[in-house]
């Protein structure tokens, strides 16, 4: 039955991890997956977060299966945070939102539910994009295209380009857009820039899916929240799906969500049902722990101060990792001018650096990144900073 199976390549990403864990190399550096780690190298356990477990722990419950939805409170407290308690989609009940695996869950979840309704739907994703933005659109039987994104050439965004191919898209491609802090490039389009992206897809009745992967991490919460604001404007319907994975450092609890904004509260409730569906014959209903413990720090208000306030630190931390790895990298030797460094948002620095320059940075230096020149920025500290950058330099 399986002798003709055939051996899959690693993931891109994850499979580094593998080879940087199997390193003997004592100096050794993890800038290849997109984790944050504190200032001593660690991944941190929110403060907000162990109170919130103090909390559950110390009034335990059973665990009967949750809804296939998910935890209500959960799904509610996402929908207050993505769109706005005072939104009018929030209060019209105009939101779809179910609890999902990890933002990779509410992707999923999302392309199921929209190949189903429209099997001969394009997806267009950036060029690049995240590594399994293709593959999960692919798996889950839709013809996946790009729009240009980053011009590789000029180390800048082609925002030209990306609007000239969504204006070329037909109507019914679903547009894959990342909210913030763009992976892998780092490179963001600014709000003006968003304004005529929104008015391209509205004019081609494009289905934007919004992927919500670090919020907080650009510019703040609510601020990196606003493109959301500026697509319910318009009155559009399209998808946003939401990961905690980064903002709690909850990787492993898998709590994320897809939310759905529908024409109307009869519409979303539609919506629910078939997303429901999705759900329940993948895997019936999601898990209770990370969920619960982000509904109850979104919910309670001393909880969610502090959560704003850690997050608030991650955020700062990565600027300021950004501002010494461009001193770093000068004072190392290089020449050319990295300062391009600090205008990139988000866990990402596309460094320009060729796969080749990559290849000789883990095999000589053991500091990990991926073969595009994607460094984790976030995961840089005043410790390891030197050594990577001494590194950076010698390959240069
Ligand atoms: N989307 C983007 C752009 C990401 O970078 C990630 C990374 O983790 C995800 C989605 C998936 O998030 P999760 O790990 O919560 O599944
Ligand atoms: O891009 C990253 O590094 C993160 C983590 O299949 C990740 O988004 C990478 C690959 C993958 C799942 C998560």
């Amino acid at each position: 039955l399986f002798s003709a199976v055939e051996m899959a390549p690693r993931d891109p990403i994850l499979g580094l991890n593998e080879q940087f864990a199997a390193d003997t190399n004592p100096n050794k550096v993890n800038l290849g997956v997109g984790v944050y780690f504190d200032e001593n190298g660690k991944l941190p356990l929110l403060q907000c977060v162990q109170a919130a477990e103090k909390a559950l722990m110390d009034s335990p419950k059973p665990r009967g299966y949750l809804p296939i939805d998910g935890i209500a409170a959960y799904d509610n407290a996402v929908k207050k945070l993505v769109f706005g308690a005072e939104s009018d989609v929030y209060k019209a009940g105009r939101i779809a939102t179910v609890q999902g695996l990890g933002g990779t869950g509410g992707l999923k979840i999302g392309a199921d539910f929209l190949r189903h309704l429209n099997p001969n739907a394009k997806v267009l994703i950036s060029d690049p994009s995240w590594e399994n933005h293709r593959a999960l659109f692919t798996q889950a039987g839709f013809k996946v295209e790009t729009y240009r994104y980053y011009n590789a050439g000029t180390r800048s965004l082609d925002f030209d380009g990306m609007l000239a191919d969504l204006k070329a898209a037909a109507p019914g491609t679903v547009v894959v857009l990342h909210a913030c802090c763009h992976n892998p490039t780092g490179y963001d389009i600014t709000p003006a820039q968003w304004d005529q992206v929104i008015e391209v897809v509205k004019a081609g009745q494009l289905t934007p899916f919004l992927d919500m992967a670090y919020q907080g991490f650009a510019n703040g919460i609510a601020e990196d929240g606003a493109v959301v604001g500026k697509f319910v404007a318009t009155g559009m319907d399209f998808l946003v799906s939401t990961s905690f994975s980064k903002s709690f450092s909850l990787y492993g609890e898998r709590v994320g969500a897809l939310s759905v904004v529908c024409a109307s509260k009869e519409e979303a409730a539609k919506v629910l049902s078939q997303l429901k569906i999705m759900i329940r014959t993948n895997y019936s209903n999601p898990p209770t722990h990370g969920g619960a413990v982000v509904a109850l720090v979104l919910e309670d208000d001393k909880l969610r101060a502090q959560w704003e306030q850690e997050l608030g630190a991650m955020r700062t931390r990565i600027k300021a990792m950004r501002q010494k790895l461009v001193e770093g990298l000068k004072a190392a030797g290089v020449k050319q001018d990295m300062g391009f460094i600090t205008t990139q948002i988000g866990m990402f620095s596309y460094s320009g650096l060729s796969k080749d320059q990559m290849v000789r940075l883990r095999n000589e230096f053991g500091v990990y990144g991926t073969d595009s020149g994607r460094m984790c920025v976030a995961a840089l500290n005043d410790k390891n900073i030197d050594y990577v950058c001494a590194s950076i330099a010698k390959v240069m």
